[in-house]
């Protein structure tokens, strides 16, 4: 069955006439990016060129995809909105909330158990609003949507960073907070500023070990996890068309990781394969009617430095093997280094795990390469020496891979297969013994490995790999095997050389499965229920943040000076918080407890300002809140890099946190924060970072006349009687300022509303 083909088909026909436009208002040839864009302008075809990177520009993105922990808060938000129905096709994907312990049928069974709440009521309010529901265990959000619902040249947003991941089918796919998919699925306008380009030109072919994996490890090392911000990332060259569909797809996703807008390829030969071999032979013809306009022009590809704002160039042949990390994605090293690198930073070298899957790597290709890997040290009579864990990325690719023997393969090396969901990449892992806290390593395809991340243990040395670099390393059990050079040891004491992977792209026999886990919703909603226990722990409905009282925020406490690093796992973590992500209150008394404190360099750990003992973050906030006493949160560069859950907004607002004043944001969590009602200001001066001092108080000197462009003033008062005034840079349009005065975008869509 092919979803939404109607949609698709009046998505192509508009797109001849919106890309003319937009060649003869932009005044050159177009990319693929450009392309995606001006045929999603909300006002119909192109009037005037946007400005890059300073443009907000209204689109209608064509879909919304939800996954369980964010579609709480998207879909109590969007109850409020007071809507009937979705406007555009919506799909909720339960993935995050199914923890990996044992193998996949106990654990999913748990999962029902323990979340029965949680997924009757997104089964229920997707039911009632026409959004299709994908059952626990259907898949990960990235994989099903790849699957099932990406296009070549459409545009989606999606509750999740790595929304992006469908950007391997040629999408302009961006992750979102809950709010703005709010918008969309109410019928609305969506807004973004008009992203700068970044250009990847990729020449020659990947060949032994290397795979998709290695481009996208290597652009992180590149460009930095900040490197991407505000920017899609447009990948061309023959490179690229040598690359697999869903070898693309994990590119695009891992491009969150650099804080890209997103990623996307043009429309070519690998995706039209992906398409029939997933049953959508209709969209190829759709596709092919208009393919000279999903992808870059001739003109573009052949100047790229003339259209591109930075441009970078990898040549397939000569890349090597990457294993990024610890602790951050974009600390790159070739396989050829690790050897030395591991030992000059001391990082454990004996692995303990390989996990495979996570959205950016378990499709069927990425399991054919491993067990190719874990075939041949089976073969050879080696003994892996770390454990090793599988997460398939959907249903149809664990039916399929079982069908064709290589589940089996990998259980012939003792493999647990878990439940196809993101498991313990985002902290749903029961690992035995981690809260022992013992330093060690382990090795996997994800895209994240923040401290923690994985198995709450900090001192969790994480790298990411390719999937079959997961299998070799976690077979060596040694961070510094490298597979092109190295031998291992087998039973009988010989030496063996491992060959280079090989797998199907595709499986030559076909996709197949029994039951994918689709619940289509109702024709008719309006008399399904949705049922929220007012004593519930796990679901509360939501209230209207107060809005502005027109008043100067003034005699503020600072709540926390966050000392480096603050990602949204520090903000809001997830693991074992992930049960409370409908439960705004609750939640929130996570806020902020693994950032660190800058005074005293602990993690949830401040001082109360009103009483002088330290204590935990979210309960001195509580008391703030409690004696009417506002407060601020100061923060480094790249705050809320990672997630897109709004909690790290949500909370802040909830427990009366007023602004939070940081070096520079992550796209999302800037947006998430505008939306919820709160000042997201940066420091116009960097170094005035440095002034914010334990004990200050500050006052807002010209919040009435907040208006876009003109920077903020801040007041800061030191407890030995001197003052610094201070300028703070913002990026609010005139309409997100109306968000703030309102108290939320969400109030003033309800005010619209009335
Ligand atoms: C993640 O990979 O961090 C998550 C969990 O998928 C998040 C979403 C969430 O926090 O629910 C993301 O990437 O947006
Ligand atoms: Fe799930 Fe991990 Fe992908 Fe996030 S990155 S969607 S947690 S698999």
């Amino acid at each position: 069955m092919v979803f939404d083909l109607d949609m698709i088909k009046r998505v192509y026909a508009m797109y001849p006439e919106r890309v003319n436009a937009a060649r003869k208002v932009v005044g050159r040839p177009l990319t693929l990016s450009e392309k995606i864009l001006y045929t999603h302008l909300w006002n119909g075809n192109a009037s005037v060129p946007f400005e890059r990177g300073k443009s907000y520009v209204d689109f209608a993105p064509d879909r919304v995809a939800m996954q369980d922990a964010t579609a709480q808060m998207a879909l109590l938000q969007f109850m409020q909105a007071g809507k009937k129905r979705v406007a555009v096709p919506s799909t909720v994907h339960a993935d995050h909330l199914i923890q990996a312990r044992v193998g996949a049928s106990k654990d999913l069974q748990d999962s029902l158990n323990q979340n029965n709440e949680v997924f009757n009521f997104l089964s229920s309010i997707s039911n009632k609003y026409g959004i299709g529901f994908w059952k626990p265990g259907a898949g990960i959000i990235h994989q099903v949507v790849l699957e099932n619902y990406a296009f070549p040249g459409g545009m989606m947003i999606g509750t999740d960073s790595h929304t992006v991941n469908a950007g391997g089918l040629g999408m302009v796919a961006i992750g979102v907070g809950g709010a703005d998919a709010v918008d969309v699925m109410a019928g609305m306008a969506w807004e973004l500023k008009f992203p700068k380009l970044i250009g990847v030109k990729l020449t020659g072919k990947l060949n032994g070990w290397t795979s998709a994996k290695d481009v996208i490890l290597k652009v992180a090392d590149i460009l930095t996890v900040k490197g991407g911000t505000g920017a899609i990332v447009e990948y061309f060259g023959e490179g690229a068309v040598s690359l697999s569909c869903t070898g693309k797809g994990t590119i695009c996703n891992m491009g969150a990781e650099i804080g890209a807008t997103t990623s996307t390829f043009g429309y070519d030969e690998s995706m039209r394969r992906y398409l029939a071999a997933t049953g959508r032979e209709e969209v190829v013809k759709a596709a092919d009617s208009i393919a000279e306009h999903l992808t870059g022009d001739k003109e573009v590809y052949e100047n790229p430095s003339q259209y591109f704002d930075q441009l970078i160039e990898i040549n397939l042949s000569e890349l090597e093997p990457h294993i990024n990390g610890p602790f951050t994605p974009d600390r790159g090293t070739p396989v050829s280094k690790m050897k030395a690198e591991a030992s000059a930073n001391e990082w454990p070298t004996k692995v303990e795990w390989g996990l495979i899957g996570s959205c950016t790597n378990s499709s069927y290709e990425d399991l054919a390469r491993a067990a190719s890997i874990v075939k041949q040290a089976v073969a050879a009579g080696i003994t892996p020496k770390a454990e090793f864990g599988i997460n398939p990325g959907s249903e149809q690719v664990r039916y399929t891979a079982d069908r064709d023997g290589i589940l089996s393969d990998f259980e012939k090396m003792g493999t647990k297969i878990f439940t196809n969901a993101c498991g313990p990449c985002i902290g749903q892992w029961d690992r035995e013994g981690a809260e022992k806290h013992e330093k060690n390593t382990i090795v996997h395809s994800f895209n994240r490995n923040f401290s923690k991340r994985a198995d709450g243990n900090p001192n969790t040395h994480a790298f990411v790999t390719s999937p079959e670099m997961v299998a070799a390393l976690a077979i060596a059990g040694d961070l510094t095997f490298n597979p092109i050079t190295d031998t291992l040891t087998n039973e009988k004491g010989q030496a063996v050389k491992l060959s280079a992977p090989a797998g199907d792209e595709l499986p030559t026999k076909g996709f197949a499965v029994e039951d994918n886990g689709y619940q289509a919703p109702a024709e008719d909603g309006s008399n399904v229920e949705v049922k929220v226990a007012a004593d519930s722990s796990r679901l509360q409905l939501l209230d209207n943040f107060p809005i502005w009282d027109g008043q100067n925020i003034t005699d503020a406490k600072l709540l926390i000076k966050v000392k480096g690093k603050c990602t949204t796992d520090h903000i809001s973590m997830a693991g074992p918080w992930l049960k409370y992500r409908g439960h705004l209150d609750n939640i929130s008394n996570n806020m902020l407890i693994g950032a660190v404190n800058f005074f005293n360099d602990k993690t949830n750990d401040v001082k109360n300002q009103l009483t002088g003992a330290y204590g935990e973050v979210p309960a001195t906030q509580r008391a703030y809140k409690a004696a009417g006493v506002p407060s601020i949160v100061v923060g480094d560069h790249n705050y809320g890099e990672g997630s897109s859950r709004e909690h790290a907004a949500m909370e802040p607002r909830h427990l009366g946190v007023k602004a939070v004043i940081v070096k520079s944001f992550a796209r999302i969590h800037e947006t998430n924060l505008k939306k919820q009602g709160m000042l997201a200001l940066t420091f116009a001066l960097e170094s005035d970072y440095d002034k914010i001092h334990e004990d200050d108080t500050f006052n807002f000197v010209d919040l009435a006349s907040f208006s876009p462009e003109k920077p903020l003033t801040l007041e800061i008062c030191h407890s030995n009687g001197t003052k610094d005034k201070i300028q703070l840079n913002h990026t609010y349009n005139a309409s997100q300022i109306e968000w703030f005065k309102a108290g939320s975008a969400l109030n003033l869509i309800k005010l619209m509303e009335n």
